[in-house]
């Protein structure tokens, strides 16, 4: 009698991730180098205020433009560039992007938000950003806020400063979403060793110098990758409250509860995974300070003055350099 087939073991979330990883960074390096690429050939005067608005954005056209234009002119007294990435959006996204004063990262295949927003990342960086905020296309945030987010990062306070809806506004009457952020918050902060309330709110602010010291792979879920990974880099996070709605109109591209909650969850477990094992190789501690940060660069000679009025000045097509 012939052995019956085995069937395969299932791998471990920390196997599959380091079979697959490798691969999917090479890949992605080289994709997001030609787009980097790319866009200094479409914008060869390229250059991001010291506030860089990072916006990830995929079949958003009906929603992109009313948020680009109630994003600030000036943040905490900096000037503010826009960045939209959209990569393989079916409606006119990027084109009413452009309209409405922000520089526009497209390309044809389309590889999620987490993809989409180390792009942005890179690129502010490259072109100057000294602190990089970021919202969604979808109209869930409220950007008059992002001066309270910055705001930490200018007087030094916090190197990576995330907006909480739970200490914020939350106008969501789905139930399965508050459990699951409860849930998540109270995961991260047991392994993070300190108090988190919101692990996936897509307002946030963090110096521009924190992207070369973190490892971003998640295509996708990237929310948690990032906030982990800031963690356990040592660099400080602080919350503030702010206000999050349902999306204007369109659809979640992050699938129905259940699905989004699976996914989510095994982003929060492989990245802990990966970065416990990595500052044990490191011979790091959680408690450890973190590496330096330059802010701005050499050369820079624009002032970072703390400003406590968080009025700002309406957008106007006038005063936005970008694009
Ligand atoms: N460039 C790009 N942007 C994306 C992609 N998927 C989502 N986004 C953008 O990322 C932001 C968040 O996506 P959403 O689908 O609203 O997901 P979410 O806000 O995490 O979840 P919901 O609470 O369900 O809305 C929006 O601005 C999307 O347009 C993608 O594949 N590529
Ligand atoms: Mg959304």
């Amino acid at each position: 009698m012939s052995p019956r087939p085995q069937s395969p073991q299932p791998k471990s979330v920390a196997a599959e991730f380091e079979e697959h990883a490798p691969q999917l960074e090479s890949d992605a390096a080289e994709f997001d180098r030609q787009a980097i690429e790319a866009f200094r050939v479409g914008y060869p005067d390229a250059s991001c205020n010291p506030v860089t608005v990072v916006i990830a954005a995929y079949n958003e056209a009906g929603n992109i433009g009313a948020v680009l234009d109630r994003i600030p002119t000036h943040v905490c007294s900096l000037p503010v560039s826009v960045l939209v990435v959209d990569d393989g959006s079916q409606d006119q996204t990027a084109a009413v992007a452009r309209d409405h004063g922000a520089y526009v990262a497209a390309s044809p295949s389309n590889r999620g938000q987490g993809a989409a927003l180390r792009l942005g990342y890179s690129l502010a960086c490259a072109f100057g950003a000294r602190f990089i905020a970021t919202t969604d296309a979808d109209g869930q945030y409220d950007a008059s806020e992002l001066a309270l987010l910055v705001d930490p990062l200018v007087r030094d306070e916090a190197d990576f400063v995330t907006g909480s809806r739970r200490l914020g506004l939350y106008q969501s009457t789905d139930m399965a979403r508050h459990t699951g952020v409860h849930v998540f918050a109270r995961l991260l902060s047991l392994v993070a060793r300190q108090r988190i309330t919101d692990t996936s709110n897509g307002l946030r602010a963090f110096k521009a110098g924190i992207v070369e010291h973190i490892t971003l792979m998640q295509p996708q879920y990237q929310a948690t990758e990032l906030l982990i990974g800031v963690i356990y880099r040592g660099f400080r996070v602080a919350e503030r409250g702010t206000t999050m709605r349902p999306r204007t109109s369109g659809t979640s591209k992050k699938g129905p509860n259940l699905v989004y909650g699976y996914r989510f969850g095994r982003v929060m477990l492989s990245t802990w995974l990966r970065e416990l094992r990595r500052n044990r190789a490191e011979g790091r501690r959680l408690s450890d300070p973190a590496p330096d940060l330059a802010v701005g660069r050499p050369g820079d000679d624009v002032a970072v003055t703390p400003h406590a009025d968080h009025g700002e000045p309406a957008w106007s097509p006038d005063g936005r350099t970008a694009g």
